[in-house]
């Protein structure tokens, strides 16, 4: 029986409907230009997409990704270097907020370092009007769609929500509890779709993250409600300690798409031209309607988990080694310098801006900003709850008996 990802809302059918095939729907009418079956756009290729080998080189088209509907076109030079800056800057301040941590500056930092490809394509590949929903290690793709890089980086200094307006750049706040954004990205895409808005919506998470109920929920509710989501999710190999191999025996991540009804695509997420090649074009079939898509992207973890971590007591340094060489910025800088679209002059410019971003974040994030602690409560709901003004009074009790207790020891020590 061929599957079919269209579907009306749950309850319309009739019984009768329901012996019968479904009918067409953008999905099927995308697949028959690729000239395959619903079933083989679904599957992922059987080699992961990779158009840039580490080494720098493009590979020969034959090696780029060639079954019918896994072919990728070349992204233009444009984009690829724009994305090349973003790598550089991403780079950068990835390596900043590093240092901010170790100077107390910033309370945690989940570093993309090694990641930095993936964190470009899923900003690039959206439009002005398309919604992003990272997660904790995402901030520079949250920068790379815009936000100011403070405010994308304050939650991490933890005296704020989030730092930044998510309506306004239309980047949800990254999210500590493990696939909750999921959720929230199908219901943006949802109600996009009942609005007759062509949004796109980019859902990022972890590999260890796909082993959660919402993950399950998320997927389910995107396929059968047939929703413009590109779920996208980066397999950096490890859930803190834990190996992918320890949590998922599936034949890839990408594949787990297929239970749910969608298509799923795994590519090598340290070449940003795979990437971005095969986002743009999943945004631009949801875009025209053919449902959602799951992309793994296989890449590493090149640093802790965060500096709370310590990744010594459970991987080798010959592991990290080893992907130290297939790093995404070197990998693109060899390509682009390699076809002449990249010079030391341009080097320059790329660097000096990704060092007055970094002197932007130094400087930002150096100040202190006064805490009002009864911000605790506001913002939670549009008006506040019983139970929250309870809280929000113990508080400023708590407080003032505080401030009195300080206030007399100071005196009597005077
Ligand atoms: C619901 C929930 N459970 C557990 C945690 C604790 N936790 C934080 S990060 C993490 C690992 C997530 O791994 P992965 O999804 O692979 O993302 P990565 O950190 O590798 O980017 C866990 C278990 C959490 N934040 N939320
Ligand atoms: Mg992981």
């Amino acid at each position: 029986m061929t599957i079919s990802a269209n579907h009306a809302a749950p309850g319309t059918a009739t019984p009768d409907q329901a012996h019968q095939e479904p009918p067409e729907n953008a999905l099927t009418e995308a697949v028959k230009k690729f000239g395959i079956t619903v079933e083989d756009y679904m599957l992922p290729a059987r080699h992961l997409i990779q158009m840039v080998a580490p080494d720098g080189t493009l590979n020969p088209k034959d090696q780029q990704g060639t079954e019918p509907g896994h072919e990728y076109p070349l992204p233009g030079d444009e984009e690829l270097l724009a994305a090349y800056e973003q790598l550089v800057v991403g780079r950068r301040v990835n390596d900043q907020n590093s240092a901010l941590v170790r100077q107390g500056r910033m309370a945690v930092y989940p570093s993309s370092h090694g990641q930095e490809a993936c964190q470009v394509a899923a900003a690039l590949c959206l439009s002005d009007g398309d919604w992003m929903f990272p997660t904790y290690r995402d901030a520079v793709a949250v920068m790379a769609r815009g936000v100011d890089p403070v405010q994308a980086m304050t939650i991490f200094r933890g005296d704020w929500h989030g730092g930044y307006d998510p309506l306004e750049h239309k980047v949800g706040i990254q999210c500590t509890p493990l696939t909750t954004q999921l959720l929230h990205a199908v219901g943006v895409a949802h109600a996009a779709k009942l609005r007759g808005e062509d949004t796109v919506v980019l859902a990022m998470c972890g590999d260890g993250a796909t082993s959660e109920g919402d993950f399950h929920e998320a997927l389910n509710f995107a396929a059968v409600f047939h929703l413009p989501v590109i779920f996208f999710v980066q397999n950096n190999k490890y859930a803190i300690s834990v190996p992918l191999a320890h949590q998922s025996v599936a034949p890839s991540l990408a594949h787990k798409a297929v239970g749910y009804g969608m298509a799923g695509e795994r590519v090598d997420g340290n070449d940003v031209v795979a990437l971005l090649a095969v986002l743009d074009r999943g945004v631009k079939l949801a875009r025209e309607g053919s449902g959602p898509l799951l992309v793994e992207a296989h890449t590493y973890r090149m640093q802790a988990h965060t500096n709370a971590d310590d990744d010594t007591r459970y991987r080798e340094s010959a592991e990290v080694a080893e992907w130290r060489a297939k790093d995404p910025v070197t990998r693109m800088r060899t390509y682009l310098t390699g076809r002449g679209l990249l010079d030391s002059a341009g080097e320059e410019r790329i660097a000096a801006h990704a060092e007055a971003v970094a002197r932007t974040l130094r400087e930002g994030l150096g100040e202190d900003v006064p805490v009002d602690p009864q911000d605790l409560f506001r913002h939670v709901f549009e008006k506040q709850t019983p139970q929250l003004k309870e809280q929000s009074a113990m508080l400023a009790d708590e407080l003032a008996r505080d401030a009195a207790a300080t206030a007399s020891s100071e005196e009597a020590g005077k």
